[in-house]
């Protein structure tokens, strides 16, 4: 199962969404939001809590620590269940889409009866909406765009979610006594930054209880085929998982096929025919009489066609097979490369920790830098103001005194829609480092776009381009300048391009990193954590860096606190 904080603050956000959307207090409606962002943001198992310990989270209070302990003692919350009668279940399917609200899905609901996504789209092409207060023709084509976004994500899901259907699977089949080996192929293992379905693979010499136990477990929702080799399963959630039990002796084999991705399968095959091989998920055989050569571990399969291992990020068809020939394959970056976060909040702004438990969450992983970069003043919801930021400085100052880990004050700048930042060049020399990000008009146009991200990268003072794309996957387009002209200022003026690691983000893209390095363009991997597990998402971000080819290097959070610093001064010098 979810982590218990995870299905706790899915409750509690289930609820605010239908007390928002039966037209209930906003307030309340927000209260509960707030709850279920500190919830799925404690590090503490929930489950783990009493009343007095719930209580204890930010966002949560008596009420609510009632409804959590009713939930977990109980599985029901009573509350949610009467609003849940109270509404169609797909009208909470409409507020998914992108850009309608509880208040519009409601009203679209009580006026035209609409409870569906399917619905929607009809009322909208049978031109019903026009009648309706608060509902022109501009309204109607960003609802379809919005259902038009959602339905592109093509039921993919998260890294994140994958991830942790994927863990659970294995824990439980690996308890198994006839389990020898067991682990994540497909998608996921090469780390793309959205799964179609998880690929889970078992060595076995006896697939049947395998099999047997997989189909029973708790969040299996439907078993879509089964068989002695493979079997599919969908979970409660809709995610497909498909296992594949196989002998040892053909784990290499199996698990370098089932890895993918099919284009490099395909290239490496070839290489296979060339040398008069045959590759399959069995084994690498000789052609001319079927004799199994190797089979049991990957290393030996890429080494007997020639090749050096080839990492799984790597196995895309992008070049990687003539590079493992030539012995030119990256070093790549890895989470142990990592010596500090350079973009995290705190909930001086939206973040859910406080200054003091980010700072314990990134000592206990062993950092040796660490940047606090709390949202700037031009986002009026943040409330952020000078004497805040001076106060956090100050305090952050006191915290570092005699500590191992080095901290840096910085803030996450807003990029406006002509390229400048929140604050005058005497006052951003005063941080250490400043992330800076577009946080609004993503519609401006791409001629627009390149000037305001050129811009920003001229500011002496932006050290890091935030996000870059903007992009939210499943909910939200890149935005599209001219991206080679935004690296190449970025190479010229010392700024780097962020690979954001949180899981809806993942920002810059893989292909948009490859892209950036060929322009020689410096990247900074960081987790922009809002509460202190979110600190953990790192590896999503490393993943997607080496999808990017990206090695230690090219990342500036893996080198040295003196040349980082350098990096940022060299850059200041300009000013
Ligand atoms: P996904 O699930 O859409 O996120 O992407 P994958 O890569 O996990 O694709 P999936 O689940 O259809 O198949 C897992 C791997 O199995 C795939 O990466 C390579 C291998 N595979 C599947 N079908 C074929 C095929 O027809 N030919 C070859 N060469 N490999 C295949
Ligand atoms: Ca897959
Ligand atoms: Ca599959
Ligand atoms: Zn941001």
């Amino acid at each position: 199962m979810a982590r218990p904080n995870e299905v706790v603050a899915a409750a509690l956000q289930e609820y605010a969404d239908l007390i928002a959307i039966t037209g209930g207090d906003a307030f309340r409606a927000r209260t509960y939001e707030k709850a279920a962002r500190g919830v799925a943001g404690h590090a503490t198992d929930v489950a783990t809590l009493d009343l007095k310990g719930l209580e204890q989270i930010p966002g949560v209070g008596k009420s609510t620590a009632e409804k959590i302990v009713e939930f977990l003692t109980t599985g029901r919350m009573a509350a949610l269940e009467q609003l849940r009668a109270k509404v169609p279940a797909g009208v909470l399917e409409l507020i998914a889409i992108p850009g309608l609200g509880p208040a519009k899905a409601m009203a679209l609901h009580r006026e035209l009866g609409v409870s569906s996504v399917d619905e929607l789209v009809h009322a909208i092409e049978a031109g019903r909406l026009s009648g309706l207060r608060g509902f022109g023709a501009k309204t109607a084509a960003n609802i379809l765009h919005g259902i038009e976004v959602l339905r592109h994500s093509g039921g993919r899901v998260l890294v994140s979610a994958a991830l942790e259907v994927a863990e659970e699977v294995i824990a439980a089949l690996s308890a198994l006594p006839g389990c020898e080996k067991c682990t994540y192929a497909g998608s996921l293992r090469r780390g793309r930054d959205s799964i179609g379905d998880v690929d889970v693979l078992v060595a076995s010499r006896d697939s049947k209880p395998i099999m047997a136990a997989f189909t029973e477990l708790p969040l299996v929702g439907e078993v879509i085929a089964g068989g002695p080799a493979k079997t599919s399963i969908r979970t409660t959630t809709g995610l497909q998982v498909d296992l594949r039990v196989v002998p040892p002796e053909s784990w290499g084999a199996a698990l370098q096929y089932f890895t993918g991705s099919k284009e490099h399968n395909i290239r490496v095959r070839e290489i296979a025919v060339r040398k008069g091989l045959k590759l399959s998920e069995y084994g690498l055989f000789r052609a001319e009489d079927d004799t199994l050569l190797v089979s049991e571990t990957e290393e030996e399969v890429y080494e007997r066609l020639g090749l050096p291992w080839i990492a799984p990020t790597l196995r895309e068809d992008r070049g990687e097979v003539a590079a493992a020939r030539n012995g030119t394959l990256p070093d790549l970056v890895t989470e142990a490369d990592i010596r500090g976060d350079l973009h995290t909040h705190t909930n001086l702004t939206d973040g859910v920790s406080t200054l003091e438990e980010m700072l314990a969450a990134a000592r206990a992983r062993g950092y040796r830098y660490y940047a606090v970069t709390d949202h700037a003043k031009n986002m009026p919801m943040q409330r952020m103001t000078d004497a805040k930021m001076l106060a956090q400085r100050k305090k952050l100052q006191a915290l570092a005194e005699g500590g191992k880990m080095a901290l840096l004050h910085g803030s996450e700048l807003n990029i406006d829609p002509d390229g400048a930042v929140d604050w005058d060049a005497d006052f951003l020399a005063g941080f250490d480092i400043c992330v800076a990000s577009v946080h609004s008009h993503f519609t401006q146009t791409p001629a627009e776009l390149t000037e305001r991200f050129v811009k920003a990268c001229e500011n002496p003072y932006v050290n890091i381009i935030g996000h870059p794309t903007t992009r939210l996957i499943g909910r939200r387009k890149p935005v599209e300048p001219d991206w080679d002209a935004v690296f190449d200022a970025a190479a010229a003026t010392g700024t780097a391009m962020e690979v954001n690691a949180f899981p809806d983000r993942l920002d810059l893209p893989d292909e948009l990193i490859m892209r950036a390095r060929e322009r020689g363009v410096k990247f900074a991997i960081n987790t922009d954590a809002h509460s202190t597990v979110h600190l953990d998402m790192l590896r999503f971000g490393i993943a997607i860096a080496q999808r990017g080819w990206l090695t230690p290097a090219d990342v500036i959070n893996t080198w040295t606190l003196t040349r980082l610093k350098a990096f940022i001064a060299a850059k200041r010098r300009t000013a």
